[in-house]
């Protein structure tokens, strides 16, 4: 018996005697989940995941309690994916990105400018595409509930203003630990390394790689301005983050607590995309006072940005398989009314 246990029926006396002990020991011990991500708490992600467990333990009648770790104190994405699979975590938040190499159709989501703004984003994420990606990652040991906003990258360096495709020239850049990233920036002339992105904040500060590309909301919130000058305007990819919970985990829940999780990740989803959407919209007059210069590349430049990077489009076809390729272009273009 447990001291708690001992405790409380020290406390409630008799009356504990009458009351079934298999409800007592559920009320007592409420499902914990350990939930990680890698940003910080006062970032977007650390907001929804607050907005998420409160939900959670709110829904469940406090029968479900999360216990939420950012910063990568439970290790980086790539780490966590692995805690999760093999049943020691139950659920994270994280890029889509850092899934590759688990589920190869997730590249989808890295292709670059596959969507022109964040509707098209949406209605593809949470529509009949979205869902079948993630349903890929059931084979891999894990559920993926809902899509995130990250949100279109820009790139910051500290060498100069990226104003058209040579300024990468010797730039040595941070990506995330993904193909199609490290072979889109190659492509550019960067000289690109795989990082964690626990490990980017001092690979910048001690100038072991001179740049990186992130949405504005995280620019901002693990205060990359600190160690960065110059921000590049390229919207060059929109990127997701997805919520994934443990397969070993989920199999062991009652059909109520499974909803209870996918209500929750649903809100959230509202919560996230609202929330980060508005911070983003004042993310750039915030960077630019903190001392950063800002750029934008010219029509002419991006368009030939564009068309060198739309070169690893082929491959990503490949690798996703030619009918989801087909199936979302065909999407994307009806969408547009073309
Ligand atoms: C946080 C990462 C981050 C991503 C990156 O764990 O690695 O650059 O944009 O949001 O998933």
């Amino acid at each position: 018996m447990t001291n708690t246990r001992r405790t409380l029926l020290a406390a409630t006396g008799a009356a504990v005697l009458t009351a079934p002990l298999a409800g007592l020991a559920q009320d007592i011990k409420p499902r914990l989940i350990r939930f990680g991500y890698g940003l910080n708490e006062q970032s977007n992600q650390g907001r929804a995941v607050k907005f998420f467990a409160e939900q959670v333990e709110k829904n469940s009648g406090g029968k479900m309690k999360v216990r939420a770790v950012g910063a990568a104190a439970l290790g980086p994405d790539v780490q966590m994916q692995q805690a999760l699979i093999g049943g020691a975590q139950e659920m994270m938040v994280g890029s889509t990105a850092t899934l590759v190499g688990i589920t190869k159709e997730m590249a989808l989501w890295d292709t670059p400018f596959l969507f022109n703004n964040a509707k098209e984003a949406d209605a593809i994420l949470d529509g009949p595409i979205g869902q079948k990606v993630m349903d890929k990652l059931q084979d891999k040991g894990l559920v993926g509930l809902v899509y995130w906003e990250n949100g279109f990258r820009n790139m910051t360096n500290n060498k100069r203003p990226i104003t058209k495709m040579e300024d990468f020239d010797g730039i040595k850049l941070r990506v995330m630990q993904n193909n199609v990233y490290l072979e889109s920036f190659r492509k550019l002339g960067a000289n690109a390394v795989p990082l964690p992105f626990s490990e980017l904040f001092s690979a910048l500060e001690t100038r072991t790689v001179d740049g990186q590309e992130n949405p504005y909301n995280t620019i901002l919130s693990s205060k990359f301005f600190e160690v960065q000058k110059y921000l590049s305007v390229t919207n060059h990819v929109y990127s997701p983050w997805i919520v994934l919970v443990s397969k070993k985990w989920w199999d062991t829940l009652s059909k109520d607590e499974q909803k209870v999780l996918l209500d929750a990740a649903r809100a959230s989803r509202e919560f996230e995309r609202r929330d980060t959407r508005e911070e983003a919209g004042r993310a750039l007059a915030e960077l630019k006072a903190k001392g950063m210069q800002i750029n934008e590349l010219s029509p002419a430049e991006s368009a030939r940005m564009r068309d060198k990077l739309t070169q690893v489009n082929a491959g990503i076809a490949v690798n996703v398989g030619l009918d989801l390729w087909n199936e979302t272009q065909g999407a994307l273009a009806k969408m547009r009314g073309k």
